[in-house]
C-alpha cells in the first residue's frame, strides 16, 4: 500500500491555514480581522455577483493571506528561502524599505510567493520577508554593527531538521504524509512567538536607533509580525471595524477609493497590541513587561500594472504629496481622486488599450461568424469580439504602503544619520545573499499575458484556416 503523499501546493495551503489558527491564537483581534473580511466579502458576493469573482475566486479570496517576517542576516534570508522554496514560493521583487519613510526602518525586503497562474490559483500565500541592514552606516555605527552581527550569528531560527525537510520537499517536489506534518509542525514553531526572556538592555540600545532593528535584532528567534486577509471592499471593513471598537490606523495605503478600475493594492492595518514578553533586567531578574510589534492587516487586490501604469501610479503619488502639503486644509482622499480622475483610464478597456495594465487574452468561443478575418493586433482583435481580455491580479506589494505599515505601527522615530551614505543593495545582492535568483515582478506579468496572446493567436489561425 503506498502512503499518501503532499504536492508543494497542498503544503503551502496547509501551512498557511495551520500559521492563521496559531496567529488567531497568539492574536486574537486578527480573527475578528478574518471573521469580519468574510462577512464583508459574503456580502459583496450577494451584492456584485459573478463580477465580484474577476479579481479571483471567492475560495481563493476567502483562503488568501500574506504573512510578514523579519530576519537579521543574509544567512537567515537564505533558510527562509529554503523553507519557502518547500511550499513553492520564489523570492520575487525587490524592495527598498530604507529611504521610503520618515521613520528609520533599517530593512530591505522580497516577497515569497507563487509565480505561477496555476499554482496561484490553487493558494497564492506570499511572505514579505525583510531582511535587517546592519552595514548601513546611517543606522549603526561601527561599534554596534559588530555587537549586532555577533549577535545575530550566535541564534538559530530554524532547526537543521526543518532544512533538510525542506530541501526534500523541494527537490522532490513532495513530502510523504508523515514527514508533511513534521514539516509543518517545525515550521509553524519557528515563526511562533517566543517566551524566552529578552535582554532589556540590547533590546532598548537597538530601540533608539529603530524598533523594528530591536524587533529583528534584540532577540533570539523570529516571529510572524502580522498576518493579512484579502477583503474585496476596504473601505467597508474600515468602518465595520472601527465600529468594533477596534483602532485602525488613520488610513488606507495605495490608491484611493474612485470609481475606475481597481489597481494595485490598498491595505490598511489595526494598531499594534501591547503583548506580554519576558524581561531580563540589568541584574538578571526576570519581569514581565509587554512589547507593542504584531498586528493585523488587511488587503484588497486590483489589476497589475505594466512598467509604464506603475511609473504613472508613482508621479500621481508624488502630485498628490504635492498638493496635500501646499493645501493643509483638503482632504488627501479627494486630492488623489480627483488626479486620478484626471489621469488614470475610467475604464479596463482603456486601461488595456493604453497598455497601462496587463491582461489576459482569450478566444470568445461563440462570437458570430460575419466572413470577416480576425485582424492582426490585439486591439482589434478584443474591439471586434473576437478576443475577451481578463484582468491579471497584482500579486506583489507597494514600497510605499510597505514603509506606511512599517510606519503606522512604530512607537519610537528611531535615529538615521544622513551625513553617512548608505550602503547600496539591490536585486543582484540580494539574488547573491541569498543564492536564488530574485525575480522581477514585471517579467512575471508580462509573460502571462505573452503566454495568453500566443495561445488565442493559435487558436484564431486554426479557426479561421
Ligand atoms: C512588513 C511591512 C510591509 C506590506 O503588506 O506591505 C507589509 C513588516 O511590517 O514586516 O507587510
Ligand atoms: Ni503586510
Amino acid at each position: 500500500m503506498t502512503s499518501r503523499t503532499l504536492s508543494q501546493w497542498q503544503l503551502r495551503a496547509a501551512f498557511a491555514a495551520r500559521l492563521s489558527d496559531m496567529y488567531g491564537r497568539e492574536v486574537p483581534a486578527y480573527t475578528t480581522l478574518v471573521d469580519v473580511s468574510r462577512e464583508v466579502n459574503d456580502d459583496v458576493l450577494r451584492a456584485r455577483g459573478a463580477d465580484a469573482e474577476r479579481l479571483g475566486s471567492i475560495s481563493r479570496v476567502t483562503a488568501e493571506r500574506h504573512g510578514a517576517i523579519r530576519v537579521g542576516t543574509p544567512q537567515e534570508m537564505n533558510q527562509v528561502a529554503r523553507v519557502f522554496g518547500a511550499l513553492g514560493m520564489r523570492p520575487t521583487g525587490f524592495y527598498d524599505l530604507r529611504e521610503a519613510a520618515a521613520s528609520a526602518v533599517p530593512v530591505i525586503s522580497t516577497a515569497f510567493r507563487p509565480t505561477d497562474g496555476e499554482e496561484l490559483a490553487r493558494n497564492p500565500f506570499r511572505v514579505f520577508t525583510s531582511m535587517l541592514t546592519p552595514a548601513d552606516p546611517r543606522f549603526f555605527d561601527d561599534d554596534l554593527r559588530a555587537r549586532l552581527e555577533t549577535f545575530l550569528a550566535g541564534r538559530e531560527l530554524f532547526p537543521p531538521e526543518l532544512l533538510a525537510l525542506a530541501d526534500r520537499a523541494e527537490a522532490e517536489g513532495e513530502l510523504p504524509e508523515a514527514e508533511a506534518e513534521h514539516f509543518l509542525r517545525l515550521a509553524v514553531r519557528a515563526f511562533e512567538l517566543s517566551t524566552e526572556p529578552i535582554d532589556q538592555g540590547w533590546y532598548a540600545t537597538l530601540e533608539r536607533v529603530s524598533a523594528v532593528a530591536a524587533d529583528i535584532g534584540g532577540v533570539r528567534s523570529t516571529h510572524i509580525n502580522h498576518l493579512t486577509p484579502r477583503v474585496l471592499d476596504i473601505d467597508e471593513l474600515y468602518r465595520r471595524m472601527t465600529d468594533r471598537g477596534i483602532e485602525m490606523i488613520d488610513t488606507i495605503q495605495g490608491p484611493p477609493h474612485w470609481d475606475g478600475p481597481d489597481v494595485l493594492l490598498r491595505q490598511t492595518s489595526f494598531r499594534a497590541l501591547a503583548e506580554p514578553r519576558a524581561m531580563r533586567t540589568a541584574d538578571g531578574d526576570v519581569t514581565s513587561g509587554s512589547l507593542r510589534v504584531r498586528f493585523g492587516e488587511v488587503e484588497a487586490r486590483g489589476i497589475a500594472l505594466t512598467r509604464e501604469g506603475r511609473a504613472l501610479y508613482d508621479r500621481l503619488l508624488t502630485q498628490v504629496d504635492q498638493e496635500a502639503a501646499a493645501r493643509p486644509d483638503a482632504d488627501r482622499g479627494d486630492i488623489a481622486r480627483a488626479l486620478w480622475a484626471e489621469h488614470l483610464p475610467a475604464t479596463e478597456r482603456q486601461l488595456a488599450e493604453r497598455k497601462l495594465g496587463y491582461f489576459t487574452y482569450h478566444v470568445v468561443p461563440d462570437r458570430p461568424r460575419d466572413g470577416s478575418r480576425p485582424p492582426a493586433d490585439v486591439g482589434g482583435l478584443v474591439a471586434q469580439g473576437w478576443l475577451r481580455a481578463e484582468p491579471i491580479v497584482y500579486e506583489d506589494f507597494l514600497p510605499r504602503s510597505a514603509a506606511g505599515i512599517f510606519q503606522s505601527n512604530l512607537t519610537g522615530e528611531g535615529a538615521r544619520n544622513n551625513d553617512h551614505a548608505g550602503t547600496a543593495y539591490d536585486s543582484a545582492w540580494l539574488s547573491g545573499a541569498i543564492g536564488r535568483d530574485v525575480l522581477d515582478p514585471f517579467a512575471l506579468y508580462e509573460r502571462q499575458q505573452n503566454d495568453s496572446i500566443a495561445r488565442a493567436a493559435r487558436a484564431l489561425e486554426l479557426d479561421g484556416a
